[in-house]
């Protein structure tokens, strides 16, 4: 029965946020050695209409010897909102970027489309693999490129943050989030320990930094709080989307 429930809202969600929950779960698939992962209670699949539009949100949680967490998250608001959230957190032994993706559409298409591969080192830096073949990636023009916000200074120099104007774009956003992924996977599988404590605790500061400032994205929140109200919400922000270790 759940699992009826599970597929029919990824089924009924605008045909990007499909195909593309559909292309991080067959790389994550196809790389990486996936185990469960524990869902804080009553996180996994969560349903609120406080301000009488419904709210579902549906959460694939795993984790695997590089990553503490794998998130992919898909909601829907009322007939309104369809939102892809994924996050690939690593473990603090593991020298690799913050994986990350969100999906914003409604009936008028994708109005926020945003990918990255987000440094956590204190420089700013991506790892030398990922600039290498990051930096020669052909260069696509997209018609309506967004400004990211004050708090997205986390981001590399290569994200990307667009309004797709059309199927073409969309395909073109699909293809470079794939690019980005297979990328990661095929590094993070090949990549050696990091044994320093120190740098150890660097990685886990740099995270908490990215953390803390995706919890200022106050239009999250914002969508969040009209259907769970602040209590549950700093929860889920806090605990769900952006937890910290
Ligand atoms: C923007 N995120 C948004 C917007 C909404 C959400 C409604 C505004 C869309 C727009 O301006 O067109 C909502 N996103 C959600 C909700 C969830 C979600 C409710 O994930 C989860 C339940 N956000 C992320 C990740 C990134 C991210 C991983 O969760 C980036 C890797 C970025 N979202 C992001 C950015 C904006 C955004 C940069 C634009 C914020 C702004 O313009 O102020």
């Amino acid at each position: 029965m759940v699992a009826t429930i599970r597929s029919s809202l990824r089924e009924r969600q605008h045909l990007l946020i499909r195909q593309l929950a559909n292309c991080i779960q067959r790389n994550w698939e196809k790389y990486l050695n996936l185990s469960p992962y524990n869902i804080p209670e009553g996180l996994g699949y969560v349903e609120g209409n406080l301000e009488g539009e419904k709210l579902i949100i549906e959460n694939h949680c795993y984790q695997t010897t590089q990553f503490r967490k794998l998130h992919l998250e898909l909601a829907q608001v009322g007939d309104r909102l369809d939102i892809l959230h994924c996050v690939m957190f690593p473990r603090s032994n593991y020298d690799l970027p913050i994986f990350g993706v969100d999906l914003v559409g409604s009936k008028a298409g994708i109005g926020a489309a945003i990918v990255d591969l987000s440094p956590v080192q204190s420089n700013h830096n991506l790892p030398p693999a990922y600039e290498r073949v990051l930096a020669n990636l052909p260069q696509i023009e997209f018609a309506q490129p967004r400004e990211l916000p004050e708090w997205g200074h986390i981001f590399s120099e290569f994200c990307l943050f667009v309004r797709p104007i059309n199927r073409a774009e969309e395909i073109l956003f699909l293809d470079r989030v794939e690019k980005f992924l297979t990328l990661h996977c095929q590094i993070a599988i090949a990549k050696s320990l990091v044994s320093s404590k120190f740098k150890q605790a660097q990685i886990r500061a740099g995270q908490r930094y990215y953390c803390s400032q995706q919890l200022r994205n106050d239009k999250t929140r914002r969508v969040l709080e009209k259907s769970l109200g602040r209590t549950w919400t700093d929860r889920y922000m806090s605990q769900m989307l952006f937890d910290c270790h």
